[in-house]
């Protein structure tokens, strides 16, 4: 595959392989995706040796296997018993390696795994078992094939246009999405979305008129073991087709989304299934006629299931009407409102998604209810890549600890499951790739692209771990780049979050882009978020005694630790309790002194980050290094913009000054 010019490599680059020059190579089975591996091999200028092993067989031969072969081939045993679909055992014995697969993906997975292996200096003396958590680990994206007019072609994307639509149709050359497609594998996402959850006129035809080019984008995803989903829009039958209704309950409806998903599954057999959100900020759904989530969801759920396929509907449902003066509702009790009666009403092949938070992929935010409550739902987590909330691909933020932090939350206590096993129904995330030459804007944001796949893969991995991994991959071995990068990434979430909105009260960012501060910027909208702020304090008063009632969503234990002053960590303060500027955190620190105190380190902070960025010039690429400073810059000066509207807003508001007497406006 030959790089598009204006197109730097992700990691994986060529020379990562090179290892694997003239290293014998067994490659056994006859599933497609092992032709991926054959290739693979070939271009790294591995020998391939067939199928057989013998007397003759090289010392130092990579034995790709199926796991029922691995006794047979190996002289000791392996932890293949009852491997699961998609995994694999990685052994080695002196020279030799082998991978034991469970199926084709599995020996896809294995393949990579064995690369990062090689690029991280781990040997497996003692044979390794890996299987994936969740069975499906799935990136949606926003695109749009026609630009919209206010929101770009990519809705939320930081990285240019999208990779897969240009001039209002798929594009040419697709060489591109094919490459993207291998990273992907690389890190164990099996599922792709390509089209954006707000479905338009022009994307919904991607379902009927338009079939064909779901169709070449499945053919380039499938040698990879990607599955194509589509983002539909629930008004299809009336926008599309001849009837005059979408009324779930109506069998015209049932009728006309059976044939339609026949259809494309008669093209696309493989294909993964739907993402719906309806009912949500303007797009349609089943409430028009009466009927709720459950009867929409299952509706499209029966018309995928004799194809295997699922209906993922997101349950980011909330009021964008809402008047500010009316101080009863609240937008974070929402989703559970709405889903919670509806638990155990769905079909199987309904994946309900619900956002990591209640509001929305904010810098913190509590976990989302919904998440523990619907025991009888299969759910499924969404993250976001694209750094919608977190500095838009122009501030360099690391988002594994907080995706580590939300997976690892036990929400029944601490002796409870964590959220990984609570969510039974596979992780979305937001994808943040464009057409951008450095795939997403910040070259450093493709770090978050890499942990959001091995995270999905195995919640209990090391942020930081995965970072260096992320880095072998990428710079190859230079501890200056490693140690460099890991000083500029490992506590950027912290630091993004200390200059940015204090204690979880969230938002504050500027209507409509949502970058850069803008603290009244939603105090009086219909959105739903506020933070209240007046002379005397901040925070929305979210518990049951005196508030909305929020925090009685949770079980009982993170009830509890929410509801009351003394138990409620401090990052989350303000999110659940309305308190004065003078109360005191469990850190000491008064309120308003904390603000001030987070704002100018964390922009003294950002402010250090050029300098580090610098100093790894001759180590990276130049243009690479270029783009890099670049953002760097822009990140040091927001976050001085940042530091200077939150202090002199609260200053104003408060007249309490900064115990340090720095400076305010
Ligand atoms: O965060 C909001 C974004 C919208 C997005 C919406 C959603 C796709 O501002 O742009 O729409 O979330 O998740 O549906």
């Amino acid at each position: 595959m030959t790089a598009d010019p204006r197109e730097h490599p992700m990691w994986l680059p060529p020379h990562a392989l090179q290892f694997l020059r003239g290293r014998p190579v067994v490659i056994r089975g006859a599933d497609p995706l092992l032709e991926t591996i054959r290739s693979e091999a070939a271009d790294a200028g591995a020998v391939d040796r067939g199928e057989r092993v013998d007397a003759g067989t090289p010392a130092s031969t990579l034995l790709i296997v199926p796991a029922a072969d691995a006794e047979e081939v190996w002289p000791r045993p392996l932890p293949v018993a009852g491997l699961r679909a998609e995994g694999f055992v990685i052994a080695q014995d002196g020279d030799r390696t082998i991978i034991a697969y469970a199926d084709g993906r599995g020996a896809l997975y294995g393949w990579f795994q064995m690369i990062r292996d090689h690029a991280g200096g781990e040997r497996r003396s003692t044979p390794a078992r890996f299987e994936p958590q969740q069975a499906l680990r799935v990136l949606d994206h926003w695109d749009n094939i026609s630009a919209h007019p206010v929101m770009g072609q990519v809705e939320r994307g930081y990285a240019g246009g999208s990779i897969f639509y240009a001039d209002g149709s798929v594009r040419r050359d697709l060489g591109r999405v094919a490459r993207y497609a291998r990273l992907l594998a690389s890190i164990g996402v099996n599922a792709v979305t390509i089209n954006n959850v707000n479905v338009g006129r022009r994307e919904a035809q991607l379902l009927t008129d338009d079939l064909g080019t779901v169709e070449l984008l499945a053919g380039i995803f499938r040698p990879w073991g990607i599955r194509v989903h589509l983002s539909v829009n629930f008004a299809s039958p009336l926008d599309l087709g001849d009837l005059d209704t979408s009324d779930p309950l109506d069998e015209r409806v049932a009728q006309w989304w059976s044939a339609a998903t026949a259809q494309a599954f008669a093209r696309i057999p493989d294909l993964g299934g739907y993402l719906v959100k309806a009912d949500s900020e303007g797009q349609p759904g089943p409430h028009a006629y009466g009927r709720d989530h459950a009867d929409g969801a299952n509706m499209l759920a029966r018309a995928l299931e004799p194809h295997g396929g699922v209906v993922r509907w997101r349950a980011f449902v909330y009021n964008h009407r809402q008047d500010w003066r009316d101080r009863s509702t609240d937008r974070a009790r929402a989703a559970y409102d709405t889903f919670m009666p509806l638990d155990g009403r769905f079909d199987d092949n309904v994946l309900l998604q619900v956002k990591y938070g209640p509001i929305d992929f904010q810098t913190r935010e509590p976990l989302s209810p919904v998440i523990a409550a619907m025991k009888h739902t299969r759910i499924a987590l969404e993250l976001q890549v694209t750094q919608e909330y977190t500095g838009q691909q122009r501030h360099a933020v690391y988002l594994a600890p907080q995706w580590s932090e939300i997976l690892g939350g036990r929400p029944f206590g601490d002796g409870g499951p964590p959220v990984s096993e609570l969510v039974r129904g596979g992780i979305a995330a937001v994808s943040n790739v464009g057409d951008d030459a450095y795939w997403t804007g910040h070259p450093l944001a493709q770090s978050n692209l890499y942990a959001y796949g091995r995270l999905a893969w195995d919640a209990t991995l090391d942020a930081r771990a995965v970072l260096s991994e992320w880095m072998a991959l990428t710079f190859g071995d230079d501890e200056a780049v490693n140690d460099g990068i890991h000083s500029i990434l490992d506590d950027s979430w912290a630091t993004y979050e200390s200059y940015t909105a204090p204690l979880g009260v969230g938002f504050m960012v500027t209507p409509g882009s949502h970058y850069g501060p803008s603290v009244d910027g939603y105090e009086y909208s219909p959105w739903g978020t506020y933070h209240f702020a007046d002379r005397n304090g901040i925070g929305v008063d979210r518990t049951v005694a005196t508030g909305t009632g929020y925090t009685g969503q949770y079980p009982q234990e993170w009830a509890a630790m929410f509801e009351s002053l003394e138990s409620v960590p401090d990052e989350l303060l303000l999110f659940f309790h309305h308190v004065p500027y003078t109360h005191r955190l469990h850190n000491g620190a008064t309120v308003i002194q904390h603000i001030y105190d987070t704002h100018f380190r964390g922009a003294e902070q950002a402010a250090e980050l050029p300098a580090r960025w610098d100093a790894l010039r001759d180590h990276i690429d130049e243009d690479v290094w270029m783009r890099g400073a670049e953002r760097f810059a822009e990140q040091a000066r927001s976050a001085g913009e940042w530091r200077d509207q939150i202090n002199t807003y609260f200053w104003r508001a408060s007249g309490i000054p900064d115990e340090h007497g720095r400076t305010l406006y």
